[in-house]
């Protein structure tokens, strides 16, 4: 054996040595060295434990991205009262917050009477979009001469006694006949396409990381809802037969696949009553100014029922989407969390709603309700979701 193999032998030998002395004195060099540590570093690791928190997902980061570049032509409409200022201040921060601080989509607000400063001053601080106030002209507001206004009264009296809501109210007539067939007339709309209707007070309860109007523009929809449910049917006794007698006067503008099937049992006999909810709507507004429906809003207004009886927007707008449209051009906007007293849609299925960071109670969601109509649409249209 050389000198360096004796060397090394005795430094080994050193080592070794210094390495049981320290096992055996020192407890935590000891297992830091064991072999069974060491080994254990080239195990894999053994999944931890869930705790409880992890089993909820959370919501996405914060979308800040702004799309002002590639809008649709649109604008949301609001129509309020001076004395509606807190509820459209609320309404319009929902929106702001939850969809148009990045969107940047105009307002026009309508009234009958002129709105105050106040209200002005207090609405345009809330958005960098622009926002227009407009006067709604007299003959697209107030009840037309030519309606008997006794017949009207005596109609609206039967209707207080009948407990019947907003039975006893002319300017809630003037509100639903306007919304009828006047609003896409205003002078401040006339260069939009698209509208989104919003009400005082309402709530959007999702982060809306889409452009709706976009979807509707690229997939030929004419009319979007996010609530159907049943009509009074006290409200409008005898809308349906008026409907029939129209489209009997004008079968030319019953679209072959229309969407009678979801308002009828019985191919149109009856009216089952399902609409969409109004007060929430995102449409077109060539399809209100075109040949169709000015027919037919104009062959309705003739009748009077708004006056003698209390026919609605909701369902107008509904009865003609239904009819004059293809099923396919009607839109459910599922993603879109949206509450007006006193029902909310909450989005169902996959990850919208955590996508969505919504604020509603999914299980309190309007739309199995049994005065909705959703479960009849998602037959109609053949939806899982
Ligand atoms: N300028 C104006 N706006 C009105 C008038 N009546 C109602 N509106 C607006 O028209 C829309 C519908 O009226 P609402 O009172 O909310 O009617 P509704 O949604 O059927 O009933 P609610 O359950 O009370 O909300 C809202 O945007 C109101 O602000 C009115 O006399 N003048
Ligand atoms: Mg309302």
């Amino acid at each position: 054996m050389n000198t360096s193999a004796r060397y090394i032998i005795v430094v080994l030998a050193v080592i070794i040595s210094l390495h049981y002395i320290l096992s055996f004195t020192q407890e935590d060099y000891g297992r830091a060295t064991s072999l069974s540590n060491i080994a254990s570093k080239f195990k894999p690791k053994p999944v931890e434990e869930k705790s409880p928190v992890d089993e909820y997902v959370n919501a996405p980061a914060f979308n800040d991205t702004l799309h002002v570049d590639n809008r649709a032509n649109a604008s949301f409409v609001i129509l309020a009262r001076n004395s509606d200022l807190d509820g459209a201040v609320r309404s319009i921060r929902d929106i702001e917050d939850r969809f148009n601080r990045r969107y940047r989509y105009p307002y026009v607000f309508l009234n009958e009477e002129p709105f105050s400063d106040n209200f002005k001053k207090r609405i345009s601080v809330l958005t960098s979009a622009k926002v227009e106030f407009g006067l709604i002209p007299k003959e697209h507001w107030f009840q037309p001469d030519w309606i008997d206004e006794e017949k009207a009264k005596a109609s609206r009296d039967k209707m207080v006694k009948d407990n019947i809501i907003y039975g006893g109210s002319v300017s809630y007539r003037n509100m639903c006949r306007f919304n009828s067939g006047f609003f896409f007339k205003h002078e401040l709309l006339q260069k939009y396409r698209w509208y989104w209707r919003i009400e005082p007070d309402v709530h959007f309860h999702c982060d809306i990381n889409f452009d709706p109007f976009l979807h509707m523009e690229k997939n030929n929809k004419v009319y979007a809802f996010t609530i159907t449910m049943y009509e009074y049917e006290a409200t409008i006794p005898t809308l349906w037969g008026h409907v029939h007698d129209f489209m009997k006067l004008h079968p030319e503008y019953v679209h072959p696949n229309n969407a009678m099937g979801f308002m009828s049992e019985n191919g149109g006999e009856k009216f089952n009553l399902c609409h969409f909810w109004s007060n929430f709507e995102i449409a077109d507004m060539d399809f209100w100014r075109g040949p169709a429906y000015t027919a037919f809003f104009e062959y309705l207004d003739k009748q009077g029922g708004f006056y003698y009886e209390r026919w609605g927007d909701a369902p107008v707008h509904s009865i003609a989407a239904a009819l004059f449209t293809s099923r396919d051009q009607l839109q459910f906007f599922n993603e879109i969390g949206y509450e007006h007293n006193p029902y909310t849609h909450c989005p169902k299925g996959g990850n919208r709603w955590e996508e969505g960071r919504c604020s509603c109670d999914p299980a309190r969601s309007f739309d199995y309700d049994g005065y909705s109509c959703m479960s009849k649409w998602d037959r109609f249209m053949d939806l899982r979701w």
